[in-house]
């Protein structure tokens, strides 16, 4: 593998404890970024130092502590915004995480705008949290929902836009990179299509944000929607960034304290956005430290990051050709692609695969991977997953490959 990568990865690799323990004997090798990264010290500190010396509820308290939460939770919103190229932070909704996210959009946006007779168009590839919110719209609205279909390496058949998109379709949602095939998609030229036809454009990014750079008005999407747990910051919060105009037009998703401006026994009135959507007391500590998070990507560099993560899946793609009985599922150019690499290993089962590497130190996720009709398409009912990030070396991928030898032979 070429040593192209512009940080040191080593160095890099001592910032996280969790990489540092054996498991089953072998020095860990973590390949299952995609469903939630290791987080490093920086992030940890900055959300222990939140629980132990600034801990108070946000936008209600009138003393020092509630005074310090309030600060760096909104100084987190701002860090949110200027990642993503938001134009403003008041566009940055905190959420639980992506699935919350794309289920307030469809909610609140689908529910004020869907009726009988339009149309919602997704794609094959999408992870359920990018399927079922749009399918329970639906059924309240009486939408009809179409796919976007598959080419045999995993990408999409964009010609059938021509067909797909017209002045019935009201929105189109779409994931930026496949949590099974690691295809990127061409987002920016999609939501070109769709507002010619005056769709609105939701990008489901938690695939995409922790790993490249990302910038909301070169996508032109309309909505964004990512989790902080898969970009080394914890788990329990999330965004939604929406484009100003459509999100002051949106009602709220959920009512409760925070949201309103005015209660009256019969009615309320609610909060300018993004408080209008942050019903309850949010997740404080967390949304801070996601924003230490960012810093910290922000210091490696996305640039950096995405080629880092090009350079592994391309060794990766070399080093799985070898592996006798293995299909991969997905581009086999790394330039298509990100480090979300989905296999099956002939007479194997994807279960006794993960268990065979874990049995060796390395961790691979195993099954559907909550894209069902993604894994129906391809007429199998679970893969193996291998996927990557920052932290991970050439030598992980040769740890992976000579697993996959073992559970082949073991099996032959
Ligand atoms: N995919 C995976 O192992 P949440 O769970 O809300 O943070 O993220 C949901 C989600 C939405 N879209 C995509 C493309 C995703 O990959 C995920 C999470 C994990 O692939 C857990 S299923």
């Amino acid at each position: 593998m070429s040593q192209l990568t512009q940080f040191d990865v080593l160095a890099l690799r001592r910032e996280f404890p969790i990489l540092q323990q054996e498991v089953n004997g072998h020095r860990l090798a973590f390949l299952d970024s995609a469903a939630s990264s290791q987080k490093p010290r920086q992030v940890i500190d900055c959300l222990e130092d939140y629980y132990r010396r600034y801990n108070a509820n946000v936008h209600r308290g009138v003393y020092k502590l509630s005074e310090e939460a309030t600060f760096a939770f909104e100084r987190a919103r701002g860090k949110v915004a200027r990642f993503i190229g938001a134009a403003s932070p008041r566009e940055v909704i905190f959420t639980r995480n992506t699935t919350e996210a794309l289920n307030l959009v469809a909610q609140s946006w689908g529910g004020a705008n869907l009726k009988p007779g339009d149309r919602i168009l997704l794609t094959l590839m999408e992870h359920h949290s990018n399927i079922v919110p749009w399918q329970m719209i639906a059924q309240r609205t009486g939408a009809t929902l179409d796919y976007l279909g598959l080419d045999g390496e995993g990408r999409l058949v964009i010609e059938e836009l021509d067909r797909k998109l017209d002045e019935r379709t009201k929105l189109v949602a779409v994931t930026h990179q496949s949590n099974v095939l690691g295809t990127i998609n061409p987002v920016a030229e999609i939501a070109a299509r769709a507002h010619a036809v005056g769709a609105v454009v939701v990008v489901d990014g938690a695939q995409s944000v922790p790993h490249m750079p990302v910038d909301v008005k070169a996508l032109g999407c309309d909505f964004l929607a990512f989790s902080g747990h898969k970009m080394c910051g914890p788990t329990g919060i999330g965004v939604l960034w929406g484009r100003r105009s459509l999100l002051e037009a949106m009602p709220p998703f959920l009512g409760g304290g925070s949201m309103i401006k005015v209660v009256e026994l019969d009615h309320s009135t609610y909060a300018d956005i993004p408080t209008r959507f942050e019903a309850g007391t949010p997740a404080i500590g967390e949304a801070i430290a996601l924003g230490e998070a960012i810093d910290y990507l922000d210091a490696i560099g996305m640039d950096s990051i995405f080629r880092h993560e090009q350079e592994l899946t391309s060794y990766a793609l070399e080093r799985l050709a070898d592996v006798e009985g293995l299909q991969l599922y997905g581009p086999t150019s790394p330039v298509e692609r990100g480090g979300s690499l989905s296999f099956t290993l002939e007479h194997v089962h994807p279960h006794d695969v993960a268990s065979i590497l874990d049995g060796v130190g390395v961790a691979v996720r195993a099954g559907h991977h909550c894209t069902q009709p993604l894994h129906r398409h391809f007429n199998i009912p679970a893969t193996t997953r291998a996927s990557f990030y920052i932290y991970n070396l050439a030598e992980e991928i040769d740890r992976l490959a000579v697993g996959l030898e073992k559970a082949r032979k073991l099996f032959m």
